[in-house]
């Protein structure tokens, strides 16, 4: 891999980040795996690029990561913080399968945060062994997903695989979202050629995978190219995602645009775009509600974010003049 100069240092190189745990990461540069080391404050991800003080030393420092091309991000579900799913991604497979899980309000969402983070998204649609209305299926989805390629495969049969696999190229990163039980890790494995990832049956009872991948994982695939296989998300709320929910709903947020008043609630104002659309009959309704509720969880997000910042100041500004009121008393006392 292509060494980069470093203020004269000509040993140091630049390495990928497959895999982090919380102290340490395995890196991998040109065809060496090694754990890695990093300061805390670095937080790499995996899919990073980083700078490595000294390859012949292992295990291997992180100097320091380069700017990411894409960052993959949602909301944690356990706290407000955000959790980093993969950097430098550039094409996301939003994987969802035809036998359960086919949910398009999901797919929306999913399609914001990718879109949002600077990659690309592709559909991917699992399981098609299983799925006799495969027809049905593609018509429904190219429709709500106008401009998305979709892709029916089966990682059993082989069927639409190599189709998939002719949209890689040496060097291109890819990840895939989506639910557990979807068949992201049997991808993973038919694409290396190589039973790498445990992979789980979903449950008989209610088609529920078992979230059996328990970490983000980057692999190179024999072509050249490299996939990031993903636990499956339970639950996708996002963050910073506007520009995304914008473009996965470009035509909505154009004919709002079109009412007569700028603050159109399109509930029976004069000149409504949006009712004139839907009596002419040319209106998913159920997109359209899918767009506003992205559209006011962004906004509650946003507002949330604002009011942590403003009581975080406040917290600060507490302190501060506790400190400096200690400060002056100590100095009355002759402290200092
Ligand atoms: N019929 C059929 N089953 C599949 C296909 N691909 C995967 N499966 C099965 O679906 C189940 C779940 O597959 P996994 O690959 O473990 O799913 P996953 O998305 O990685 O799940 P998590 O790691 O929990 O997120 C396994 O029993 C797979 O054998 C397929 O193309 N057809
Ligand atoms: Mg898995
Ligand atoms: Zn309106």
């Amino acid at each position: 891999m292509h060494s980069i100069s470093n203020g004269g240092d000509e040993s140091a190189a630049v390495a990928r980040v497959v895999f982090r745990s919380h102290g340490f990461v395995r890196l991998q540069w040109g065809s060496r795996i090694e754990s890695g080391l990093f300061l805390k404050s670095l937080n790499p991800i995996v899919g990073d690029r980083v700078v490595i003080r000294d390859p012949q030393t292992v295990p291997w420092v992180i100097d320091r990561i380069l700017e990411r091309t894409s960052l993959l991000k949602r909301r944690d579900p356990g706290g407000g913080k955000d959790q980093e799913l993969a950097a430098n991604v550039d094409d996301v497979w939003i994987v969802t399968s035809a036998n359960q899980d086919l949910n398009p309000r999901r797919l929306e969402r999913l399609l914001a945060l990718v879109l949002s983070s600077g990659a690309r998204a592709r559909l991917v649609v699992t399981k098609a062994d299983l799925c006799p209305n495969w027809d049905d299926i593609t018509s429904m989805l190219g429709s709500r997903f106008q401009g998305v390629p979709i892709h029916l495969i089966s990682s059993w049969s082989g069927a639409g695989v190599s189709e998939l696999e002719a949209t890689l190229q040496p060097g291109l990163t890819v990840t895939m979202l989506g639910s557990s039980g979807v068949g992201k890790s049997t991808l993973t494995n038919r694409l290396l050629g190589d039973n790498r990832q445990q992979t789980q049956d979903i449950r008989g009872d209610d088609d529920k995978g078992r979230h059996t991948t328990t970490s983000r994982e980057l692999f190179e695939l024999p072509g050249g190219a490299f996939l990031i296989d993903q636990p499956g998300l339970r639950e996708v709320r996002l963050t910073d995602a506007e520009d995304g929910i914008e473009q996965v709903f470009e035509d909505l947020a154009e004919l709002e645009m079109r009412c007569r008043f700028s603050d159109c609630r399109h509930q029976g104002e004069p000149g409504c775009a949006v009712a004139s659309a839907f009596e002419a009959g040319e209106f998913d309704s159920d997109r359209w509600d899918s767009y506003q509720k992205l559209k006011r969880e962004a906004e509650f997000a946003r507002a949330r974010e604002a009011k942590t910042t403003r009581l975080r100041d406040k917290e600060r500004g507490r302190k501060m003049s506790k400190m400096l009121k200690r400060l002056y008393k100590d100095r009355e006392r002759g402290d200092w």
